[in-house]
């Protein structure tokens, strides 16, 4: 960092090679690289000023940092925020930056300085999804549930990735209105989150294991869902590297069993980068939309015995939408290869299609 014209001079005084202590970062506003945002820092902006509620995290391989945020004295309003990773930000004094200058003035107490304002801390995904490359990919298929925009800090929580099952089924959550849908067929249509995906505003998409990954619901609900989860689908390249390495079918996954199983129960059905159930379970909406392909299917050749069902091209009805992995009754079929375009984006009445989320 450039030092300033007076640093150098005090610099000078203190005598030229003798490392001088920095001075304690001023309390007025302090300026932090966004890994090194605590949940309970402040920042302002033009639109008011927001609260950190959420751990940051970076995509695009560590260059872009992202943090979710609250407005200050308004819960229900919060946004994600987005900055270059090594951009710097005027955070606010708060609760968490006392306790960050005081540990700074204890370093110094030692003789010691650890640069703090320098350190750049690891990039990691939060907790409901593993790191894909460039993306945090859901770890889990996805579980859709309907909650009223009364339920604020559930809503919180399922933006910030940090709810848990308990927190969606708790005798408070269910007395509100909180129910897992994509159970059923009509089930979420029933409730209010339509076919085509407009208006689907109070429905939300998790991350969790131990729970029947939703299904029976068309690609728009799929998406809208993910959206008001601050998430989306993965595309199908997302879809394929997060998927490499999981088992083919066999005892591993579930690809031979008469309907999905929790998600995350088959412990060693996961891939290179830690996802569960990319094979098998219910097969998986991803974001590409293609010519909606005829039939019969193609095959891989000698290459894989998956699904190869993206050939040819129907020139009536729906376009298509990629779905990968295979279901719980594909048998050999299921695998990482498994491709189907010969379902469009409305075809939502099956018990074996499902999604799962990125960010
Ligand atoms: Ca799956
Ligand atoms: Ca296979």
């Amino acid at each position: 960092m450039p030092r300033s014209r007076s640093e150098n001079k005090k610099r000078e005084k203190n005598g030229v090679g003798q490392p001088r202590l920095p001075d304690p970062a001023p309390l007025a506003t302090t300026r932090l690289l966004p890994m090194q945002l605590q949940v309970g820092d402040r920042l302002a902006d033009e639109t008011g000023e927001w609260e950190i509620i959420g751990r940051p995290y970076t995509t695009a391989g560590g260059k872009t940092a992202h943090v979710r945020v609250q407005r200050v004295g308004q819960p229900d309003v919060t946004d994600l925020r987005t900055w270059g990773a090594h951009e710097r930000i005027n955070i606010k004094p708060g609760r968490t930056e006392m306790k960050r200058v005081m540990g700074v003035l204890v370093v110094i107490g030692m003789g010691l300085w650890l640069g703090l304002a320098e350190q750049v801390v690891a990039a990691s995904c939060p907790a409901d999804s593993v790191q894909s490359g460039t993306v945090c990919m859901d770890k889990y298929e996805a579980s859709v549930w309907k909650v009223p925009p009364t339920q604020t800090t559930l809503i919180s929580k399922i933006k910030n990735s940090t709810v848990k099952l308990t927190d969606l089924t708790s005798p408070k959550a269910v007395a509100a209105g909180v129910v897992h849908l994509g159970l059923v067929l009509g089930d979420l249509a029933a409730a209010g989150c339509p076919v085509t995906g407009n208006g689907c505003v109070d429905f939300y998409s998790v991350s969790i294991s131990g729970v029947t990954p939703s299904a029976f619901l068309t690609w728009f609900q799929a998406v809208a869902v993910a959206r008001n989860s601050l998430k989306r689908l993965p595309t199908n390249q997302e879809w394929q590297v997060a998927a490499l390495g999981t088992p083919d079918a066999g005892a591993d996954c579930n690809t031979s069993g008469t309907g999905p199983d929790l998600t995350g129960v088959r412990t060693n059905c996961v891939s290179d980068v830690g996802a569960f159930d990319m094979v098998g379970n219910v097969s998986e909406w991803v974001a590409d939309w293609v010519p909606r392909s005829t039939h019969p299917c193609g095959t891989w050749g000698t290459f894989s015995n998956d699904y190869q069902c993206l050939v040819g091209a129907e020139i009536t009805g729906q376009t298509g939408a990629l779905i990968r992995g295979g279901d719980f009754n594909h048998g050999a079929g299921a695998g990482v290869f498994a491709v189907f375009g010969d379902n469009g984006p409305f075809d939502g009445g099956f018990g074996s299609i499902g999604f799962r989320t990125t960010r």
